[in-house]
């Protein structure tokens, strides 16, 4: 590392960057331009160097031919290693034989900052490297195509989700992430020191959404959610982020046709816009159409009975026995009234059969996308439900005061985005869509 010690780090000065990589066209032949970005790549040939700069829009080729370039500009590319944060002032030349048919001439250089060598990962992407050595350096990982590829359709999903539901008249809110009980029953918590009390972190904007409905009666949030979920699983993380929506004078099917609607939305949204990211991953996205299936708990054990899965009615569905339903049911679908024991508290009993519920899951071949419901409104049920799932009433006193000032019928539903993200990108591991991916085993970077 003396090297890196001993060199000059330039001052950014007064120079601002004129275009990005992608913005050099051979159109632009000529023209002196200015390159903020990273050395992805360096290649002597002999009489030339071919540097590859990298920045947010993509790359572009810096050519330095020996007997033209001058001393100074000879001397800085030659110090410059992978991934150095440089800058280029240079000329535009149209050249057919180079990437894009455009290179750029450099007439000066500036080194930036220096990247430790040997790097712990490959950029390029020539030697792959495991996804856990690839977290480990994150900020590099991210500068892969793939990456750039995958935070960009991740943007665009956000995008489309906001736009749309504020259409529809549903006000954003965010509510409190550090909570005195639980919200979604017990297990999944994780609790924190909260000066002299015990406190824990959020696992789901439930409760609040659905008092929020007393006041704005559409309500959507997009924020982080706590899961101590033990399961070490590539759809599972302990910190995600959900997608909520409640309606207050709405059920289960008002929401479901919301969720359906904004499926199909998304799923336009990235197909137009986002080819050139589609390309990168080799992944395809179709545009569903409208209604989604419903299929009822009952039909789906009848169906998975009839695939050689033994289910009893009553019991959850196994991810083996999720695989078969994908493979059946390609794309997306619902499963509605769900056993009332195998749903929390807050979702409604159907009223001419109480076992079964008005709860809803919303799958993509096999994976759980969304879950949701019509919600108990009625004070005197909601508090049965507490009971019957073995919570404390005493626990949800803030709650349950709120059904005394006129709460009204509601439902609604969350969606996980990252699993949004992961159909959307034809990525296999949640951890792939996620800037920093906490799970079970990791807290790091
Ligand atoms: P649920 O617990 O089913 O429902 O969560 C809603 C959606 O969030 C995603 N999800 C997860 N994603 C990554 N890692 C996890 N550990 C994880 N857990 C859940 C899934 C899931 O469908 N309050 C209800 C929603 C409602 O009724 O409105 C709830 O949280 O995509």
């Amino acid at each position: 590392m003396k090297v890196e010690k001993r060199m000059k780090i330039d001052d950014l000065g007064c120079w601002r960057r004129t275009h990005y990589s992608a913005e050099i066209t051979p159109e632009l032949d000529g023209k002196e331009v200015i390159l903020l970005g990273w050395v992805r790549d360096i290649r002597d040939l002999g009489g030339i160097r071919f540097i590859i700069l990298q920045d947010r829009e993509g790359t572009v080729q810096i050519t330095v031919p020996r007997d033209e370039a001058d001393e100074q500009t000879l001397k800085k590319t030659g110090l410059l290693q992978r991934q150095y944060c440089i800058g280029v002032k240079g000329v535009v030349r149209a050249m057919a034989k180079a990437p894009r048919g455009v290179e750029v001439l450099p007439k000066k250089v500036k080194i930036l900052a220096v990247a430790k060598q040997p790097l712990p990962i490959d950029v390029t992407g020539r030697t792959p490297a495991d996804i856990d050595v690839r977290l480990d350096a994150r900020v590099l990982d991210l500068r892969r195509d793939e990456n750039q590829a995958i935070f960009r359709i991740r943007h665009k999903i956000l995008e489309a989700v906001r736009t749309f539901l504020s259409k529809k008249g549903f006000l954003e809110v965010h509510t409190p992430k550090i909570i005195a009980s639980a919200t979604e029953g017990g297990a999944a918590l994780f609790p924190i020191a909260y000066f002299e009390r015990e406190a824990f972190l959020a696992q789901s904007p439930q409760l609040y959404k659905e008092q929020l409905t007393m006041d704005f009666e559409k309500v959507y949030e997009i924020g982080p959610t706590f899961r101590a979920e033990k399961s070490h699983t590539r759809r599972h993380l302990t910190e995600f982020i959900s997608i909520d929506i409640e309606e207050a004078f709405a059920t289960a099917d008002d929401v479901m046709k919301v969720a359906e609607e904004l499926m199909h939305h998304v799923c336009r949204v990235v197909k137009e816009n986002c080819q050139k990211e589609l390309k990168v991953l080799k992944h395809t996205v179709e545009v569903p159409s409208l209604p989604f299936k419903r299929i009822t708990y009952d039909e789906i054990i009848e169906e998975l009975r009839g695939g050689g899965f033994k289910i009893e009615w009553g019991e959850d569905i196994p991810t083996a026995a999720y695989r078969h339903l994908g493979k059946v049911h390609p794309y997306f679908y619902f499963i509605t009234e769900w056993p009332t024991r195998l749903k929390p508290f807050y979702i409604k009993p159907k009223d001419d059969d109480p076992e079964r519920s008005e709860g809803f899951d919303l799958m993509w071949h096999w994976i759980e996308i969304a879950s949701g419901g019509t919600r108990v409104h009625d004070k005197k049920l909601l508090i049965r439900r507490l009971k019957e799932q073995g919570l404390h009433p005493e626990s949800f006193k803030y709650h349950l005061q709120t059904f005394d000032y006129g709460m009204p019928p509601h439902a609604g539903w969350a969606i996980g985005l990252e699993r949004l993200v992961m159909i959307h990108t034809g990525r296999k591991n949640i951890r792939e869509v996620v800037f920093y991916p906490r799970d079970r085993f990791r807290l790091t970077p």
